[in-house]
């Protein structure tokens, strides 16, 4: 070996020695295809950016990412193209539950481990993916009817007609279903409550506003609106402003709605919004996490629920909001 080699050699091992250990070749990457709803709301780009900064190459990933704009048939051919490149996991956020049977079955026959994260499929066949990962959508439902039956008895208001108006998700979403069905047990329970009408919002600030328009046009006694997401919540909000009535705890109109994003945050420091009831979108560590493990051969649990709390404007909003990743 000539010098001139042998200082070569001498300068890449130096180099080598120096990478971060975290540093993998490219074969020894675990490709990932994401099957993500869209970017209809803040919360669907914290879970975005949850993924792209979890999914990295430092971490021994490379992830492929498709944003299928809330069409299922979009979500649809981002699986094929993910089976068609061989990825080694296919994640989905199944923007409906039904109709998946026959592209997870092509998954299926690829060997290829499909992981649902945030909303649910429903397949007469379980196993046609790993495990799911989300929000218990029935329970914040619940938990927010539970919330006014308690705001409504605070305010002396308990016994009052309470006329009642929901902005839904996306229709055949889980977080739609489970959100309008968890509300739906807790009105059940409350004879003096009446639901004058839902629609969806398409979990969207745009849609929202025009929806609550619609609803305002239609009915002059709302006494309550729930939005199944904080964005929807925003545009009612300004639906709500611009029809010359108020809202929040201080106003005419009740609005409480899901999520609990920064700006839900900074709505109820302004005394707009009543309350939201949290759902956590940062999956993709806990995506990572059961990706390592069936990695390493073990079980992962089939349903895994994430826990979530509320928050009101009783609280030290301003504290909490500091602290919140999203
Ligand atoms: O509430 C909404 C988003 O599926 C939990 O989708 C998710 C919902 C979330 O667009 O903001």
């Amino acid at each position: 070996m000539n010098k001139k080699m042998v200082s070569l050699l001498t300068v890449s091992a130096m180099a080598i020695s120096m990478m971060p250990l975290s540093v993998f070749a490219e074969e020894d990457l675990i490709t990932v295809g994401y099957a993500q709803v869209g970017a209809e709301s803040d919360w669907r780009t914290a879970n975005t950016e949850s993924f792209k900064s979890t999914f990295t190459e430092e971490n021994g990933y490379k992830l492929i990412f498709d944003d299928a704009q809330q069409k299922q048939e979009n979500q649809i051919k981002a699986i094929r193209s993910f089976i068609q490149q061989e990825v080694d996991y296919i994640v989905v956020a199944p923007v409906v539950e039904t109709g998946w049977e026959t592209v997870l079955q092509e998954a299926a026959d690829a060997g290829i481990p499909v992981i649902l994260s945030d909303r649910m499929m429903d397949l007469a066949d379980d196993s046609l993916y790993t495990c799911w990962v989300g929000g218990n959508f029935t329970l914040e439902g619940e938990t927010c009817g539970d919330w006014l039956a308690k705001y409504l008895e605070d305010n002396g208001r308990g016994e009052e007609e309470i006329n009642i108006v929901t902005i839904q998700g996306t229709i055949g979403a889980s977080a739609q279903i489970g959100r309008t069905e968890g509300f739906g047990n807790k009105l059940a329970e409350h004879e003096n409550w009446k639901m004058l009408d839902m629609q969806s919002g398409e979990f969207t600030q745009a849609k929202g506003q025009e929806v609550m328009e619609s609803f305002l046009k239609s009915y002059d006694d709302i006494d309550v609106v729930i939005c199944e997401n904080d964005n929807e919540a925003f545009g009612a909000i300004d639906a709500i402003k611009a029809a010359g009535k108020t809202c929040g705890p201080d106003g005419d109109i009740i609005v409480v709605s899901f999520d609990a994003v920064k700006a839900a945050f900074d709505s109820m420091i302004a005394g707009d919004l009543n309350a939201t009831f949290e759902c956590n979108p940062l999956h993709g560590p806990r995506v990572a996490e059961i990706i390592q493990k069936l990695e390493a051969g073990e079980e992962v649990e089939k349903i895994q629920y994430v826990d979530e709390a509320f928050f009101d404007t009783t609280m030290d909003l301003e504290a909490i909001q500091a602290e919140r990743a999203y």
